[in-house]
């Protein structure tokens, strides 16, 4: 469902990009005055639209606007502002997010200087040149370069595994603070999400102001960006934002869910407060103006007349149909993890140490008394040729593999691994719904490479397992330290709903 805020959003942006596509201003001032009507109205336009209502009876709404509105909210999406970001440049798009730039004046930017980037931009106000231009004074050109900083800033998105450790340090560093009760780190760190883009955490505290000035003398912090009466941003050495929040104790469960989101689980929560006739926020959940919960998260849900749902799985992705009809998945643990079947031969000892009962290795098969080893072919599927004895064979789908290459190999491959470079945001262009079909069917499986920068995505994972795919997670380790990658392989797993009885390595025997 959108709100009457997302389609004004979606109508103001049209707006905002006609206008930099230098667009009759007749036309990008009905978008604007709509916008403002969608947004001030007390009407739920999703309401109106789905009651059949003529929208043009409005004032300022013509059957074109009518149509769009219609569009987005039958939809959740306008494909006039699609095409407009397609078209225009991202850079400009970007620029609008830049506090003093409006479309008019990147219109003038670009009219001028032809530059459609953030680095072109920040050049340009740096060499003098954006001086200029009409109305651009030193105050402007300041402005401009702040946010261009800061927008670079925010641009950036770390790998979970690449912060865990920061985390936990900052973590341990607060909770050394006379007075500080409770620390936990919340938002996208919580959910495990594969990048995250700052770390949001929460303090229970007697004296946040206190707190926070020895917040933001943690050894890493390179810049404040602010530090206030309840909260507090720097930045850290590598560029990671972290957020400080100050929670009260009675509503530190309110605030954790909150803080916690995906913002799309919160809207969904929110909403079934709603029907209910309650009230969802960072302080509580309140009926008749009286607070009824916010102590813990599990109260918060129990409110609501929902179950506790793990942070893994709040992305409104079904969690909360699953939580009614009483199908949540009992996810993964690290736990449950009996054996690794991508592992360097040189590790079988430590494998034996972990408690492993069986490993798969790589190079030459060495039998073992305490563990059953297996031998592992890998096969890039674009160069199939096996000249090597195995037990298992694990075929690579590669970027330029095609949907044909991976289907014929069904019959041939025990597991399939696809290649993916989050960073760099490379990955197969295949037919996944087809591909999990017939792996299910050949009782090929899934093979989660539990490297941080290559984990599978995890809606696939999903699919994968709804479509009665079965998933082994290994390390792929060649040192020591690689065998804990299979953490990071389990978060993904446990964020793709897997649970234990899905992962063939959580048995004792193959
Ligand atoms: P990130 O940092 O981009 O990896 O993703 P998150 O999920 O950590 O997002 P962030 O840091 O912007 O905000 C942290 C949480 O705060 C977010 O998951 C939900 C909550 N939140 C933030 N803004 C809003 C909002 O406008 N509405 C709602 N319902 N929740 C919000
Ligand atoms: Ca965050
Ligand atoms: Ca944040």
């Amino acid at each position: 469902m959108v709100t009457n805020a997302q389609i004004a959003q979606m109508l103001s942006q049209t707006a905002d990009l006609l206008e930099i596509k230098g667009e009759n201003p007749f036309k990008v001032r009905a978008y604007r005055n709509a916008a403002r009507l969608v947004e001030n109205s007390s009407k739920d336009f999703n309401k109106l639209v789905k009651e059949g209502f003529d929208l043009t009876k409005l004032p300022g709404i013509g059957n074109d606007l009518s149509t769009y509105i219609k569009e987005i909210v039958t939809t959740g999406k306008f494909s006039k502002l699609e095409e407009l970001k397609k078209e225009i440049p991202q850079g400009l798009v970007d620029m609008l997010s830049i506090e003093g730039l409006g479309p008019k004046r990147i219109k003038q930017i670009y009219d001028a200087f032809h530059i459609t980037s953030l680095d072109e931009l920040k050049k340009y106000a740096e060499n003098g040149e954006l001086d200029k231009l009409p109305g651009f004074g030193p105050k402007l050109i300041e402005k401009i370069l702040k946010g261009v900083k800061q927008l670079k800033k925010a641009g950036i998105r770390f790998l979970w595994a690449d912060v865990a450790d920061i985390a936990e340090d900052l973590r341990e560093y607060l909770l050394k603070f006379p007075g500080v009760e409770i620390v936990e780190i919340a938002g996208s760190y919580r959910r495990r999400k594969e990048t995250v883009g700052d770390l949001d955490i929460l303090v229970v505290a007697e004296d946040y102001p206190k707190v926070s000035e020895y917040f933001i003398k943690y050894h890493r912090v390179k810049e404040v960006h602010s530090a206030g009466l309840t909260r507090s941003t720097v930045f850290l050495d590598n560029d990671l934002q972290i957020d400080l929040r100050a929670v009260g104790k009675e509503s530190y469960g309110a605030a954790l869910h909150y803080f916690t989101g995906s913002k799309a689980h919160n809207i969904e929560i929110r909403k079934i407060a709603i029907e209910k006739g309650m009230k969802v926020n960072e302080y509580g959940v309140y009926k008749d103006n009286k607070r009824i919960a916010g102590k813990t998260e599990e109260e918060v849900y129990k409110a609501v007349g929902l179950c506790y749902i793990e942070p893994e799985l709040r992305e409104n992705r079904g969690e909360i149909e699953a939580c009614l009809k009483g199908n949540l998945p009992n996810l993964i643990t690290l736990n449950d993890i009996k054996g690794d079947l991508n592992i360097n031969c040189n590790l079988i000892d430590e494998a034996i140490k972990k408690g492993y009962k069986f490993v798969g290795v790589r190079d030459k098969k060495i039998k073992r008394k305490n563990i059953q080893v297996y031998k592992i072919l890998e096969i890039d599927l674009n160069n199939f040729q096996i000249n090597e004895e195995y037990d298992f064979l694990t075929g690579i789908v590669n970027v330029n593999t095609s949907t044909d290459l991976v289907l014929n190999a069904l019959n041939q491959v025990d597991f399939l691994r696809f290649f993916r470079d989050i960073k760099n945001n490379i990955e197969p262009k295949i037919d996944y719904d087809l591909i999990f079909k017939e792996m299910a069917k050949n009782n090929v499986k899934l093979e989660i490479i539990s490297k941080p920068n290559n984990l599978i995505k995890d809606t696939l994972i999903k699919k994968a397992i709804e479509t009665g795919v079965k998933i082994s997670i290994v390390s792929n380790a060649n040192k020591k330290e690689e065998l804990d990658f299979i953490k990071y392989g389990i978060n993904q797993a446990r964020r793709g709903w897997a649970e234990s009885k899905d992962v063939i390595n959580t048995n004792n025997y193959l």
